[in-house]
């Protein structure tokens, strides 16, 4: 105590000498002040999202007009609890993935269930060609969409050096994660601003992210920068849409139990698609964990804290986070090359 007194006692006496060593303490004081600030902001904003807040209000988006929701991957996991969850909130819907049994069973449960219009697509995204975009305008053209959803997504085999990666995977990735999100958002964005303009609603195109896309993710590089790029362009669109009454949003998400994350067993950090989505929907246009970026939403509360933790202290790009993910994903490789060595052995 003595020992702090004694300081501020001598730091004053130099004080008094110098007017430059003031104005410098006043300043670093300040900047002190203004950083506990917003971060007691930014505190407050996680908690009354994650914690306080009401569910969004769909009717903002033209929820029970007749008005319609394309959601892309939307036979299976996330993209089929969006769906349902849509459809809930009376929205009819156009679903497109692969297999047209899955689709045909969701679009009767959904018809029934709901009553709400629920129009089908089955189309390979991998397979970037004219004709499927086509397909997809014939289907959409003259329907009063005002929600997109970019949720589709191909699972990836096995974490693996960049250098040995196989020039199919990471074509693939590049043209479902990307190219694709990019040429049916194209598609159907003009379709949504025209809607929210003359039905006097807003218009949302939400996107599916990736903590991959947060974190740059040694093993997993392709993926992880093909997450980051859908990153920059949804916030730069988000701009650009902005005075067109049009939100464009990027959820980011840990693992969720699906048969792409190979994970059944739900825990703390792994939430059901249904929690997943539910938490997704019930806050979009806030931010959640991502509370330092503008138009994007980590939504589930341990998904969230995680982000809000890593963020607040070492950040997402330190070489910290690098090391500690690339030694996490060093074993999860060598388990599942012995995995599929064993398999191997068996046949
Ligand atoms: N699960 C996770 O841990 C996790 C974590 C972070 C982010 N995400 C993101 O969440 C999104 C959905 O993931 P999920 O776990 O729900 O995946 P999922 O259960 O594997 O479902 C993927 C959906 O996409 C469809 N699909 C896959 N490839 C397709 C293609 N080439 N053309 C058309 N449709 C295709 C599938 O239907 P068909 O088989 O009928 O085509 C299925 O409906 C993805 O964007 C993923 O990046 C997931
Ligand atoms: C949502 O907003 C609409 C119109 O602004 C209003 O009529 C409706 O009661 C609201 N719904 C809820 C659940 O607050
Ligand atoms: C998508 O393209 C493939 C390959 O050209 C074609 O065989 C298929 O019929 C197309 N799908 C639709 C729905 O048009
Ligand atoms: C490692 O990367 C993955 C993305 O595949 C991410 O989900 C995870 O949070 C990262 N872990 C750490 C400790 O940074
Ligand atoms: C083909 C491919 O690997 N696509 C990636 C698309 O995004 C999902 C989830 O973010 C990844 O799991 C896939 O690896």
């Amino acid at each position: 105590m003595t020992l702090i007194v004694n300081l501020v006692e001598q730091l004053q006496a130099v004080g008094r000498r110098s007017e430059l060593f003031n104005i410098s303490l006043w300043c670093i004081f300040g900047f002190g002040v203004l950083k506990a600030t917003t971060f007691i902001l930014r505190t407050l904003s996680l908690i009354f999202d994650l914690f306080l807040l009401p569910s969004v209000n769909y009717s903002k988006y033209g929820a029970g007009k007749g008005k319609y929701c394309v959601i892309t991957g939307a036979s299976d996991g996330i993209g089929k609890e969006f769906a349902f969850q849509m459809a809930r909130r009376h929205f009819n819907l156009v679903l497109i993935s692969r297999t047209l049994s899955k689709l045909e069973t969701i679009q009767k449960e959904l018809q029934g269930k709901f009553g709400v219009e629920v129009k089908i697509l089955s189309v390979d995204i991998s397979r970037d060609v004219p004709e499927n975009y086509t397909a997809i305008r014939e289907v959409c053209e003259g329907l009063p969409i005002t929600v997109l959803i970019n949720n589709v997504g191909q699972s990836h085999s096995i974490p693996v050096p960049f250098l040995a990666t196989e020039e199919k995977e990471l074509r693939d990735i590049i043209t479902i994660n990307n190219t694709a999100t990019l040429l049916i958002s194209q598609l159907i964005t003009p379709i949504i601003v025209s809607t929210a303009a003359s039905s006097k609603c807003r218009g949302l195109i939400l996107t599916m992210g990736s903590f991959a896309g947060l974190i740059p993710t040694p093993l997993l590089a392709t993926y992880s920068g093909s997450k980051s790029f859908l990153q920059g362009w949804s916030n730069a669109l988000a701009g650009e849409l902005r005075d067109k009454n049009v939100d464009v949003e990027l959820a980011l998400s840990y693992l969720v139990t699906s048969s792409m994350s190979k994970i059944r067993r739900a825990s703390l950090m792994i939430p059901n698609a249904k929690n997943f989505v539910s938490s997704t929907l019930k806050n979009v246009g806030r931010r959640c964990g991502a509370q330092e970026r503008f138009s994007t939403i980590t939504p589930y509360w341990s998904h969230a804290l995680y982000h809000f933790i890593i963020e607040e202290t070492v950040g997402v790009y330190s070489k910290l986070v690098n090391s500690i993910n690339y030694t996490m994903h060093k074993s999860i490789r060598v388990r599942a090359l012995r995995k599929a060595e064993r398999e191997a052995k068996k046949d």
